[in-house]
């Protein structure tokens, strides 16, 4: 069993997130070089062809004498951290081209393989019981190959440090991360962010399910291990949140002691002000606890129906002008939840939002609601619906539109993930990145 776990581990190595340990030295800052070695085989792993330190890795980069005055080191991604990171070839990936595309699996990572994601009710008891476990070692083990940003305040650089997090809260963080409002000539925007409201919005969720299930199959040396989804549709009440699934809570939203996640801490919780970017990411600070509240909230005390989700399917037209919370007749705005599915011209919430509300506490903290494992069922849902519209449509990235929401570009990167993957490349089927999903209830 050890021997396996070895030999798992070589094959599958170190994944993508970020950012990398490796290059928040003091050096890779300043020279903005982010070309980690491979084993002993040269930056990128050049000596063993697996890829070669690129300078130019911001796809659209702004013209020469327009650059715009912005100082959020969000945007442009990650071109205010590096101007050269390791481009990867054949199915080699990862920050330093030591691991494979998501998908492929070897040493040479030359072997396919496609897992299956399934309603959790689908899961036998055994494959359920797995998945809890597997969340709580993702929530205990430290990332090896990734840290995260903590900032006592965002105007000074100086007090920028990276932090180690757990593999889930290296999850969540990054959840956390694009959404904080974006600083503009020195004013915070929060009308925007960078995984939301925009077209953005399905593949952001998408590549970051998928590296998470990811981390998950390298932590635990369980290649066939696939994420599961929660289907809501035409559910009368959360029916996974008792203690077998998610976890019972009581009237004050404090999840039932005999739960799964009932001690789990949210990483950034409890300061949401603009300033700073998760500054108490520390041992001695007391995170909150996680918190839901199903059904408690009186303008969100449904969950969407099975008509919501086949009216979300009309919609042809990926994402419409104006690419925000107001674009009408656009499946990515009924998908997300701010458009009534069945006219497309009616804001309102529904779908995507209307299940983070409806479960309330943690989920419905934009900020923090990646901590809530049920996040990650839900936007499998939200996931396997957009899979849905890419076979009804033949989605392809040239669906993907051009628009001008800040970071969602479709050659812009999908901000903060590391590599870069552009935004219009999370428009593809999802065998591309190695998974499918189950059909369930007709879907
Ligand atoms: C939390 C989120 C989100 C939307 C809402 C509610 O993460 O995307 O809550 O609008
Ligand atoms: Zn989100």
């Amino acid at each position: 069993m050890l021997c396996l776990c070895i030999f798992l581990t070589l094959c599958l190595s170190a994944v993508y997130s970020q950012f990398p340990r490796a290059c928040t030295t003091e050096s890779a800052f300043r020279t903005k070089i982010c070309c980690p070695a491979w084993k002993n085989a040269g930056p990128c792993g050049s000596r063993a062809g697996r890829g070669r330190c690129r300078n130019m890795i911001v796809f659209q980069p702004f013209a020469a004498g327009q650059v715009p005055q912005y100082d959020d080191d969000r945007l442009g991604w990650p071109r205010h951290y590096y101007d050269s990171t390791c481009e990867c070839f054949e199915n080699y990936s990862g920050f330093n081209c030591g691991s494979c595309k998501y998908g492929y699996f070897g040493e040479k990572c030359d072997q396919k393989k496609i897992v299956i994601r399934r309603e959790i009710r689908e899961l036998s008891f055994l494959e359920q019981k797995r998945f809890f476990s597997y969340l709580a070692l993702a929530k205990t083990t430290k990332s090896k190959d990734f840290v995260i940003l903590s900032t006592g305040d965002r105007h000074h650089r100086d007090t920028y440090r990276f932090v180690d997090a757990s593999i889930y809260d290296v999850f969540a963080w990054i959840h956390y991360y694009s959404m904080k409002p974006i600083l503009i000539n020195s004013t915070f925007d929060s009308t925007h962010n960078y995984a939301h409201q925009g077209p953005a919005f399905p593949g952001w969720h998408r590549l970051g399910l998928v590296s998470l299930e990811r981390e998950i199959q390298l932590m635990t040396g369980d290649k066939d291990f696939a994420l599961p989804y929660y289907d809501w549709r035409g559910e009368k009440n959360c029916s996974i949140c008792t203690n077998d699934f998610v976890g019972d809570n009581d009237v004050q939203g404090i999840l039932n002691p005999y739960s799964h996640f009932s001690g789990w801490r949210c990483i950034c919780s409890g300061f949401n002000y603009p300033d700073a970017y998760c500054p108490f990411a520390s041992e001695e600070f007391q995170m909150e606890r996680l918190q839901r509240k199903p059904g408690a909230n009186p303008q969100s005390n449904r969950l969407p129906s099975f008509k919501d989700v086949e009216d979300t399917l009309k919609w042809g037209n990926f994402d419409t002008p104006p690419y925000n919370n107001e674009a009408k007749q656009s499946f990515r705005n009924a998908l997300e939840g701010f458009l009534r599915a069945s006219d497309g011209m009616t804001l309102e919430r529904n779908m995507h939002n209307l299940v983070h509300i409806y479960l309330g506490g943690t989920m419905s903290q934009v900020a923090i609601s990646s901590n809530d494992p049920v996040f990650v069922l839900h936007h499998g849902f939200i996931d396997k619906i957009y899979e849905a519209w890419i076979h009804k449509y033949n989605g392809t990235p040239d669906t993907y539109p051009e628009n001008e929401e800040l970071g969602q570009g479709p050659n812009e990167c999908s901000t903060p993930y590391f590599p870069c993957y552009r935004n219009k490349d999370l428009l593809r089927k999802s065998t591309y990145f190695g998974y499918k999903y189950s059909t369930y209830q007709g879907l």
